[in-house]
């Protein structure tokens, strides 16, 4: 096959939180961003007991979507783009998460966001849980932790279905939910399931178990969506970074495979609808008893995805060493640093033909369509005095990317439906909290302190993206 399929989904991705703002308007309630302040590089956002005052919470305001979305829907237009990868903010829709009836200006709200996409011709592609869970749901509830959520979500998904089912074909549940495969630090848990730790409390079942609802929860919503409309596509959405052996020791390799097992195994339930049996066995190694119900295992098998969405910005390495003998993974201590690969001002590793190693990854495991729902340069980008932005880092970054797509595809023959980069518009970084880590092919004019006019303009990277789209990925 030669070329990206017709129909191909060229577009860009954002998530609610990080762009909207109007954190409070229409209805909307306070989300676990709303309660994380802005960091760094090396600084993690600190995430406080509510809203307290003198803080900074950056998603507040973020780039004022919610006001300029009509503005911005014009200049992806004027790119060319296909589809739009945004997210729902479920607390615009249920603000505490557990009410019964829905909040009818959250809902207006995202009917006429999308009308203005397909307006111009842009298919909306949905999220459903991006980073963004309401913040009553962990004061009350303690997150994901508590079975009772599956109901919530489940309600918020069949609502949001049955309202747009017309307008939004591909939708996936929950964003990158294996980031917190990374339970030591708080960031990944907090945000993938409104966990808060106690101190001195074993974090890594307690993640099992969250997790675990969640992927019921998804099945669940899947099966919803599919009795409300079969032409709905809902996938999963995982954060891929391929994890390479430091070395071909085979212990190194081993390692590696165990890596991958421990940060990818989400998928396999998502797909195949049950547990790889490594997972079992390492259960019953560490002694964690979980609250898997017979009624769960029936709901993931009827609820698989019908394709997967991933992240991929970067590749891992790691390697084996002597005082871990059963080669186990903890994503806090067992990465290091490959000497083959660049790293971003923020440490992450640019790997282009890791992109094409990861399609044909998930291709050989699962042969389930791929979509590439985020990619991208997370970079400081310099306002010449003329208005513009030259990002060639950006263009170098993402054409590089795209060719290595293309031979997944050409070559390998990967099935591949589509590619949003990230952050088409810059916006806050979820990691951060940050401003300066931009990614848009569009600049916005706000700093890391919430200063700036929030004008728009277009960098050099926009006209790029703009031929590329046009060509069919022909013309990088
Ligand atoms: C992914 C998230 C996004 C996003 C992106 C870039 O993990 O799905 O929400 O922000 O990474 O990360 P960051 O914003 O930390 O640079």
């Amino acid at each position: 096959m030669s070329g990206f399929k017709e129909g191909f989904l060229w577009g860009g991705a954002v998530a609610a939180h990080q762009l909207e703002g109007g954190w409070q308007e229409g209805g909307k309630g306070a989300s676990v961003a709303d309660v994380m302040t802005a960091g760094a590089h090396g600084v993690p956002r600190e995430i406080t007991d509510g809203v307290l005052p003198g803080k900074n919470y950056p998603n507040h305001e973020a780039i004022d979507f919610y006001h300029r979305y009509k503005e911005d829907i014009q200049l992806f237009a004027e790119m060319g783009f296909k589809c739009f990868r945004t997210s729902i903010a479920w607390t615009r829709i249920f603000p505490k998460g557990d009410e019964l009836q829905p909040n009818e200006a959250g809902l207006k709200f995202y009917d006429d966001l999308f009308d203005e996409c397909l307006k111009h011709g842009i298919e909306p592609v949905i999220t459903l849980s991006h980073f963004e869970m309401p913040y009553h749901l962990v004061k009350e509830y303690g997150g994901w932790r508590n079975r009772k959520l599956i109901d919530f979500f489940v309600r918020f998904a069949s609502v949001v279905f049955e309202r747009y089912q017309h307008k939004v074909k591909y939708w996936m549940t929950f964003n990158e939910i294996n980031n917190q495969a990374n339970f030591h630090e708080d960031f990944a848990p907090f945000t993938n399931s409104g966990l808060h730790y106690q101190p001195g409390e074993d974090r890594e079942p307690v993640m099992f178990q969250a997790a675990h609802y969640e992927l019921v929860a998804s099945a669940l919503a899947v099966n919803a969506g599919r009795d409300i409309n079969p032409s709905l596509r809902i996938g999963c959405m995982i954060a891929m970074c391929p994890i390479y052996p430091l070395t071909c020791a085979p212990n190194d390799m081993m390692m590696a495979m165990n890596a991958m097992h421990r940060r990818y195994w989400f998928t396999d339930v998502h797909v195949r609808g049950a547990y790889p049996q490594h997972l079992l066995n390492y259960f019953a190694r560490r002694g964690f008893e979980l609250d898997i119900t017979e009624e769960d295992k029936a709901a993931l098998k009827q609820g698989c995805v019908d394709y997967i969405g991933f992240s991929y910005y970067m590749s891992f390495a790691t390697k084996a060493t002597d005082d871990n003998p059963q080669l186990d993974y903890d994503e806090s201590k067992s990465l290091v640093s490959n000497p083959y690969v660049q790293k971003s001002d923020w440490g992450w590793q640019i790997d282009p033909v890791g992109l094409r190693y990861s399609l044909n990854w998930f291709w050989d495991h699962y042969q389930l369509p791929l979509f590439i729902v985020e990619n991208g340069f997370g970079a400081i980008d310099v306002l010449e005095s003329d208005g513009t932005v030259n990002d060639q880092y950006r263009i170098d970054y993402l054409s590089a990317h795209i060719r290595e797509m293309k031979k997944a595809v050409e070559e390998d023959g990967v099935d591949l439906m589509g590619y949003t980069p990230w952050g088409c518009i810059d916006l806050v970084s979820a990691g951060t909290g940050e401003m300066k880590k931009r990614y848009g092919f569009i600049y916005v004019d706000k700093d890391n302190e919430g200063n700036g006019t929030l004008n728009r303009s277009k960098k050099k990277s926009f006209a790029w993206y703009q031929k590329v789209i046009a060509s069919n990925g022909e013309n990088l």
